[in-house]
């Protein structure tokens, strides 16, 4: 009918609003793992950095960048094998950056990590006991994107 009054009252948007509300807190609680404003998850694949990267980004989201020790935690205990990181090296060898560009502060690197080893290491994983490695950006891993709350 184009002569109705399309617009949400005040009152619908606030059901909206609560509702929303509700489907995410099912989310959080059956999926992932909330810090803050933050919510880390996986879909359970094994895929290269490119590919993880652009999965993130079509579903609105991007790759799991951990920027303090909770956020650490958070990814460590939604995972049961190593985990791609939003954060690479491929620019300038040894200069770990997310993907903006910008140097990462917070860093939890295994002992004797990053190494660099073979013919090169771009790119990084966190490990099952929350420690990270420098790994091949060709090596797939499992897939974790964060999204804002
Ligand atoms: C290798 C790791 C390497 C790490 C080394 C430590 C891969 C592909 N390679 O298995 O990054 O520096 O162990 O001993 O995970």
């Amino acid at each position: 009918n184009p002569d109705c009054d399309c617009r949400l009252a005040a009152s619908e948007i606030e059901a909206l609003r609560l509702e929303l509300d509700r489907i995410n807190k099912w989310l959080t609680f059956s999926l992932g793992k909330r810090v803050g404003q933050k919510i880390f998850l996986t879909n359970g694949e094994k895929m290269t950095f490119d590919r993880v990267k652009a999965l993130c980004a079509q579903f609105q989201g991007s790759m799991a960048i951990p920027r303090n020790a909770e956020e650490n935690t958070a990814i460590q205990n939604l995972i049961g094998e190593a985990a791609l990181l939003g954060i690479t090296d491929e620019e300038t060898e040894g200069q770990f950056v997310d993907l903006t560009g910008s140097r990462v502060t917070y860093t939890n690197w295994n002992n004797g990590e990053p190494n660099n080893v073979g013919s090169g290491e771009d790119c990084v994983v966190l490990l099952t006991n929350g420690m990270w490695n420098d790994i091949p950006c060709s090596s797939p891993f499992l897939a974790v994107c964060e999204f804002p709350l």
